[in-house]
């Protein structure tokens, strides 16, 4: 049977994609280009020197290193500022519940995320308590589709990679959860998810009852 969920943070619990994009795309202006929400897309489970790397092939630019560690700086800045204002109703639909069902049947709990600012989120919107174990971008030293952050997370859990369960809006993450062993279910659309082992809208359309469903095949 199922015994742990590993959870994504951002487009899983919390959408703060919107944040992330609305300071890439205000360093984006400042260095002269437009920055599209589609573009943004592309830096979804992508570290923030990744992420940085692709918004300047999308400007034609090619920078020194320390230049770049600067821009991401000042990006990171903005980006700590709108999050430092986030609460409990940016909590996406179904996520609270289904962190609570967990508790009330003993299965255990992780964060795994690309983000080195998931502690100020989890923080801010009161979902610390949920979590048995918290990896994140601070933790771990290969980024997803690396599935270091899934077996960090299971390992602190104490729990096998067979046993446990990963929830994931992002292509990366599903690989990251399959290399390590473990069962996906996707969060969002079948059409970039069809790894995942299950897709589904958002956390309200999971119940305790799929995961030991999913145990079973
Ligand atoms: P930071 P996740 C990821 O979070 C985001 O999806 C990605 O857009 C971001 O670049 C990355 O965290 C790093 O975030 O700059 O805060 O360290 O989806 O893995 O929870
Ligand atoms: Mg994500």
């Amino acid at each position: 049977p199922i015994q742990a969920c590993l959870f994504d943070l951002d487009g899983v619990l919390v959408d703060t994609a919107k944040y992330h994009y609305l300071a890439w795309k205000r360093l984006a202006e400042e260095l002269g280009f437009e920055f599209t929400e589609q573009d943004n897309e592309k830096l979804k489970g992508v570290s923030r020197m990744a992420s940085l790397d692709i918004l300047l092939s999308v400007g034609g630019l090619q920078l020194e290193d320390n230049v770049k560690q600067e821009l991401a700086e000042r990006k990171n800045n903005w980006y700590v500022e709108y999050i430092s204002r986030m609460d409990a109703s940016e909590i996406l639909p179904g996520a609270l519940e289904f962190l609570q069902q967990c508790r009330e049947n003993g299965l255990k709990t992780a964060l795994g995320s690309a983000s080195k600012n998931a502690p100020i989120i989890l923080q801010n919107t009161g979902l610390t308590p949920y979590f048995d174990a918290i990896i994140d971008g601070t933790r771990t030293s290969s980024a997803k589709p690396d599935p270091e952050v899934f077996l960090l997370g299971a390992s602190e859990l104490g729990v096998p990679s067979e046993a446990c369960v990963v929830f994931e809006d992002a292509e990366a993450g599903i690989e990251a959860a399959r290399r390590a062993g473990m069962r996906c279910i996707g969060i969002g659309s079948p059409d970039t998810l069809g790894e995942a082992n299950r897709v589904v809208a958002s956390l309200g359309d999971v119940s305790v009852a799929l995961l030991q469903q999913l145990a079973a095949e």
